[in-house]
């Protein structure tokens, strides 16, 4: 069988279907006003992560100014970002995600 790699680009066209997608990572970025809670409400709801990691994840944007939420496809990439934005502004907070191509 055809296994997947880079090692195969020559045989693209027989396996049309098995090309993985280019993945996006959901970057969460700090700032000096969201509360610490909030975040944590929002990496809950958002992406699925338990109170522990999501205390974590948003420790580590505070501590180092950015953290990566999750890498996805990206219509998901988008989505969750654009998920995480709106529930900052509806409750007035400048709290932001972005995505960045994951390489
Ligand atoms: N720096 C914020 C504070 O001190 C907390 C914070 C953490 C904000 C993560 C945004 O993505 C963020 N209240």
């Amino acid at each position: 069988h055809f296994h997947e790699g880079q090692g195969d680009t020559a045989l693209a066209e027989a396996r049309p279907q098995l090309k993985r997608p280019p993945m996006y990572k959901v970057v969460m970025l700090n700032d000096d006003y969201t509360p610490m809670e909030f975040v944590v409400e929002a990496l809950e709801l958002f992406f699925y992560v338990n109170r522990e990691r999501a205390t974590q994840l948003m420790l580590q944007v505070h501590t180092k100014g950015k953290a990566i939420c999750g890498v996805y496809t990206r219509d998901i990439a988008e989505t969750k970002a654009a998920q995480v934005n709106q529930f900052a502004r509806d409750n007035e907070h400048p709290l932001l995600c972005e995505i960045e191509a994951d390489e």
